[in-house]
């Protein structure tokens, strides 16, 4: 099923969020009523999109571990790049190119001075590569070194510096190799650690299932409206560490907007010391940061693009925060 970015909402095969309802829903008001249940949220459950929404927030890959004579760690990884279809909303498919058949592909994490390996394959039917963020030699940038159909290369550089980066395939046209899910999170840890936190990782994507150059489908984490249906449980007082990646592909920009709430920035996470204290961060393409913050009063707090239309077509959740009451 092919939907446009405008249909998506008034046909309600994606709903319109609670509070997020109201400019869209105006435009959309002929075709439904207030009370409308699709308009309450998105109808239907995704249940083959290639990654659980829920599992994938806390999931990080930190390779296979061994000793180096040198006395560094080596990490090694496997990638496999295939095509596959994935469901990016209820009844809607979309041709994916997926490293290991899931968009993002897997949170792989090292420590700064690790050494990172990485075999990949191209088990698709395009020409693809792996290149990764950081400080690392040319010939490891995965630019030129174009893997085709069939073929394999191996990444190796040590891990540099710490902070949230990415990796995503380079090859041309590159607009269009990303946008098919050719992404992934790449974290390296500091060496002396961060705080105790709980942990999870948002890659702000999106998907053009009619092939019009422009998105129908935003999310965190590629299943619009998934933390939504699903609110992530939040313990009261504890601190929250979010690894935010925006691979957005065809808007200049994206963003984050926390409810009741303002969270400390660390900019590509490559410091110690927050950059900034806010509620609602611009991201461009390929920029990440980290954000952390702490909720002292129970209850449901959303989450979402500030752009208003993106949080229409699926990029929202809610945090909800569980405990007793700080006195
Ligand atoms: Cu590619």
């Amino acid at each position: 099923m092919a939907i446009d970015r405008r249909e998506a909402i008034k046909r309600g095969a994606l709903g319109v969020a609670g509070l997020a309802a109201a400019a869209r829903s105006l435009e959309a008001s002929r075709f439904h009523q207030p009370h409308d249940p699709a308009l309450m949220g998105i109808v239907g459950e995704v249940t083959r999109a290639g990654i659980d929404p829920v599992r994938f927030l806390e999931e990080f890959d930190y390779g296979r571990v061994s000793r180096l004579p040198s006395g560094k760690t080596l990490r090694e990884y496997e990638i496999t790049a295939m095509d596959r279809e994935i469901e990016v909303a209820p009844g809607v498919w979309f041709p994916a190119w997926t490293y290991n058949g899931q968009v993002p592909g897997p949170t792989l994490r090292a420590t700064e001075g690790d050494i990172v390996r990485v075999y990949f394959r191209n088990a698709g039917t395009h020409p693809h590569t792996i290149h990764f963020h950081g400080i690392h030699p040319a010939r490891m940038d995965g630019v030129f070194e174009v893997v085709v159909p069939g073929d394999s290369f191996v990444y190796e550089f040590e891990a540099k510096p710490f902070g949230v980066h990415l990796y995503h395939c380079h090859s041309v046209p590159l607009k269009k190799h990303i946008a098919k899910g050719l992404y992934g999170t790449f974290i390296i840890d500091p060496r002396s650690g961060r705080p105790p936190a709980r942990e999870m990782v948002m890659v702000l994507n999106g998907f053009d299932t009619n092939f019009d150059s422009e998105n129908e489908i935003y999310a965190a984490n590629t299943v619009p409206f998934a933390y939504q249906k699903h609110p992530i449980p939040v313990k009261l007082g504890e601190l929250q560490r979010i690894y935010l990646v925006n691979v957005l592909e065809f808007d200049l920009i994206n963003s984050m907007h926390l409810h009741g709430n303002f969270f400390y920035v660390y900019r590509t996470g490559s410091s110690l010391t927050p950059h900034e204290y806010t509620d609602t961060l611009m991201m461009c393409q390929g920029e990440r940061h980290i954000i952390e913050f702490t909720y002292d009063e129970p209850g449901r707090y959303m989450f979402h693009a500030h752009q208003s239309e993106f949080t229409e077509l699926g990029w929202m959740g809610i945090f909800d925060v569980q405990g007793e009451a700080v006195a």
